[in-house]
């Protein structure tokens, strides 16, 4: 019997106006004349929805079809960012869209408005996620993205009196037209309880046998690639209650109880982490982490792979991408599932595991790196922690065959370490399983070789690589930057959106004045894109004619948001001193984005002081508005689209050595932002690639701060040889931008003087001279705007494109098909 094949609407804007109001009528239940904006909204996002299906409904039999090598990459965070109109680009439907709403008197823009982004993701790591399964749909690579689907994401900040306060982010509330539940496909997941060895017809065998257990109900996200038809799948997790489990309970009579386990079950998935250093070792997080990969691996082995399939195999089929240490829970997971579950011979399972995951690490601080407590491990998932001790032990071993019984080194190398408590190092597991590691710029990813993991890059030649961070372009340059896309499609042709190197041939017009002309007012249009946002969001004024002068990135002190603020008082304190005078500074306007994580008690101080010293700066006549601070509340992708584009001055300063990479300097420096910025992460590769004409570089190198530390650090030091810098700290000691009382940021400045873990002080005086050469530079409008347009014309290297390319060719070797 021939079943007609899904086709989707007509491609018209008839047949979009049709689809749409049958969307809203029998999704929505509503008559155009009595529809809400969100029931408008959503019969929308439908209508998207049903043109982008048929692709979608192909492409998942296509992937199981065709047999391919895939990529399953298992993330804890996709910072999506906004849907409607990443899709309606996708699918060449925005005309379309934007004509059959008007033809039925809406205004395409006041829908856009309404859609709350998922913030499933903290910053760098979750966001760079999100552009990879954007760029693996783009480039036709089969693969999958696993992750959580949150029922909070990040949450969403406000200040009050200055200081940030949390408020849950429950972006589910007025619905989410862009999933697909599949509870019919949910997965069951063990946790607790005991394992046990038994006989098997002779063979000793073990087993694991869960205390309780959870549903892991998948959520399908459409991931639509760029004009090419391909619609990849993301899928994430939801926790729902066993009724197996339920059902005990209610046996044994205990309503009150049996419900109370469906929360207990529930909150697996209710909400985002914040913390994105310093991880606590919390037991709900170790759940969600076992949760999500567990039902990821089960989903992949089930349904990908057909019934008849040799697990021998299946390196040949399928890559585990380890987004950081969170998903790294699934390498015992699959050794247990081949080993007690398939019956596989432990060395053929671990053959075959150290071939099917790949790690990526994103971070350099030592603070940062994921530990699990023996206890609460064995406690959680006692199987698991028993593969994990024989990986350790067979890696031990092989480890003193090869450098003898080096005790130190057997200690230093070990996956389990015994201080301060017994617990496992999951980056050394993920090391240990991973056939290929990597670093994210090619500077962090030489430091975690020779300062992080020395002794496995001894150990594994070969293991180690670099893939350096991309951006996408649809979303960082297409959407959010639409007056330089045109300019760009104008001068170049189409076709850089998918090949990004192109923007090459932007440097000839570099040197057309009439060229400069057209991408200034870009850069001047885009400003006031950025004001309106700003006006309606946040009741500011953005001061006309100001150099905007950027820092927007999570609230960290390696990332020094300290040093920008000592820049700010210092500018404030020589024209309040009457040192210097207003007009002869170049008006600046000073804008931050941040969030804390909520337990983060000096980032929060911080965001306390950047606030105050906005109130006091933006309302001091003497400042003659020359200088204005602004700081957005609950800084997220929905404002990064607009602020970036905008940005002049683009602020990558953290302490050399600290950043992995950075993602935001590539968009930005793709904005045409010239970056000030120390010689860190993916900054050095912008740098190389801008040229130093086109790149204010301060700070010391990671050699000379090791250097420094290693002589010994004393940032009083500092403070007493630099007259600047000592006005700088005594007014924000004075109290003065905290109404006199000089308790306010004193924990800021003691730990400033006679701490500063992260160098402030001795990075300050080159910043200063930096700002100063900035501030020369932008006198020269049209000498700067060339050098706007070789930042473009020099950033095709950092789309993500060019990551997925590598992450190919050195670790996935998954071709795309075609
Ligand atoms: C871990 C355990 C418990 C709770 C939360 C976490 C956690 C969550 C997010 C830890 C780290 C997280 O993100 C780190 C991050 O975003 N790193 C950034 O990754 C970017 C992409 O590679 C880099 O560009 C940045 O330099 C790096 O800081």
């Amino acid at each position: 019997l021939a079943v007609a094949p899904v086709t989707g609407p007509p491609s018209s804007v008839d047949g979009f106006v049709r689809e749409f109001l049958n969307n809203l009528n029998y999704e929505q239940g509503v008559a155009l004349s009595s529809s809400s904006p969100n029931d408008r909204y959503l019969a929308l996002a439908y209508t998207v929805r049903d043109y982008l299906m048929a692709r979608w409904l192909e492409d998942q039999r296509r992937q199981r079809e065709v047999q391919a090598k895939g990529v399953c990459y298992l993330s804890a965070e996709y910072l999506l960012g906004r849907q409607l109109d990443n899709n309606l680009l996708a699918a060449r439907l925005t005309d379309i869209a934007t004509e059959a709403m008007a033809a039925c008197g809406i205004d395409i823009d006041d829908l856009r408005q309404l859609e709350v982004e998922p913030g499933l993701g903290n910053g760098g790591l979750g966001r760079l996620a999100a552009c990879f399964i954007d760029s693996l749909a783009t480039m036709s690579v089969p693969s999958t993205g696993y992750g959580l689907r949150y029922e909070y994401g990040i949450f969403r900040q406000t200040f009050v009196d200055g200081e940030q306060i949390e408020q849950p982010d429950a972006w589910l509330t007025l619905g989410s037209p862009w999933e697909f539940p599949h509870p019919e496909a949910a997965q069951t997941i063990g946790f607790g309880g005991y394992t046990e060895k038994y006989d098997d017809e002779g063979v000793a065998r073990s087993r694991w046998v869960p205390g309780w257990t959870v549903q892991a109900v998948p959520y399908n996200y459409m991931v639509p690639g760029y004009h090419n038809g391909r619609v990849n799948t993301l899928r994430l997790w939801s926790a729902v209650a066993s009724s197996a489990f339920d059902l005990r309970i209610f046996n044994a009579g205990d309503y009150a109880e049996a419900v109370r386990a469906q929360t207990f079950a529930e909150n697996i998935s209710k909400v985002l982490y914040p913390e994105d250093s310093t991880p606590q070792g919390k037991e709900l997080r170790l759940q969600q982490q076992y949760f999500f990969v567990a039902a990821s691996i089960h989903d992949f082995l089930e349904h990908s792979l057909s019934p008849d399939f040799d697990l021998a195999n299946l390196p040949d089929r399928v890559i585990f991408q380890l987004n950081d240490t969170h998903p790294v829970i699934a390498v015992p997971e699959l050794m247990r599932v081949l080993v007690d579950e398939k019956g596989m011979k432990w060395d053929a399972a671990w053959a075959i595991t150290q071939q099917c995951f790949a790690y990526t690490c994103h971070t350099l601080l030592p603070e940062a790196l994921e530990m699990w407590s023996v206890d609460l491990l064995g406690r959680l998932l006692p199987r698991h922690l028993e593969i994990i001790y024989r990986i350790n032990d067979e890696f031990l071993a092989a480890v003193r065959e090869r450098f003898g019984d080096d005790e130190m080194r057997i200690r230093n190398m070990s996956i389990i370490a015994d201080f301060p408590e017994r617990s496992v190092r999951m980056a050394f597991l993920a090391t240990v399983a991973g056939a290929k590691v990597n670093g994210v710029a090619e500077l962090h990813s030489q430091l975690l070789r020779e300062k992080v993991l020395p002794d496995f890059d001894e150990f594994y030649p070969g293991k180690f690589t670099n893939v350096t961070n991309g951006v996408t372009p649809r979303r960082f340059v297409r959407l959010a930057n639409p007056g330089l896309a045109s300019l760009i499609t104008e001068a170049l042709g189409a076709g850089w959106t998918v090949d990004l190197e192109r923007l090459r041939g932007l440097e000839a017009f570099a040197e057309d004045p009439e060229f400069r002309a057209k991408f200034a007012e870009v850069k001047a249009a885009n400003k006031r894109r950025l004001s309106d946002v700003l006006r309606t969001r946040d009741g500011f004024e953005v001061s006309d004619g100001h150099m905007l002068d950027v820092m927007v990135k999570r609230l960290h002190e390696y990332k020094r948001q300290m040093l920008k603020v000592l820049h700010i008082v210092t500018l404030y304190e020589g024209i309040a001193s009457g040192r210097v005078a207003a007009a002869d500074v170049q008006p600046r306007t000073f804008i931050f984005g941040a969030k804390a994580a909520p337990g983060y008690v000096m980032a929060k101080r911080i965001i306390h002081l950047i606030n105050a010293v906005g109130s006091v700066v933006n309302a001091d006549p003497r400042v003659e508005g020359r200088l204005q601070v602004l700081f957005p509340p609950n800084y997220n992708v929905t404002l990064a689209e607009r602020v970036i584009p905008a940005a002049d001055l683009s602020e990558q300063i953290s302490l050399a050595g600290k950043e992995a990479s950075g993602t935001g300097n590539m968009k930005f420096a793709l904005s045409g932002a010239l970056t000030i910025g120390t010689d860190d992460g993916a900054n050095v590769e912008i740098r190389q690639l801008v040229g130093d004409d086109n790149f204010f570089l301060f700070g010391m190198t990671e050699p000379e701060v090791e250097a420094l530390w290693a002589k010994g650090y004393k940032p009083s030091d500092f403070y007493q040889a630099d007259e600047g810098l000592r006005r700088a700290i005594d007014l924000i000691a004075s109290g003065a931008f905290s109404g006199g009382d000089r308790s306010t940021f004193e924990p800021i400045v003691s730990n400033l003087l006679y701490d500063d873990r992260f160098m402030v002080l001795a990075d300050y005086a080159s910043y200063i001279a930096a700002q100063a050469r900035v501030d020369a530079a932008y006198a020269d409008q049209d000498a700067w705007t060339r050098s706007s347009i070789l930042n473009v014309a020099r950033s095709g290297f950092f789309s993500s494109d060019r990551s997925i390319r590598d992450y190919i060719d050195r670790i996935w070797h998954t071709p795309p098909v075609l």
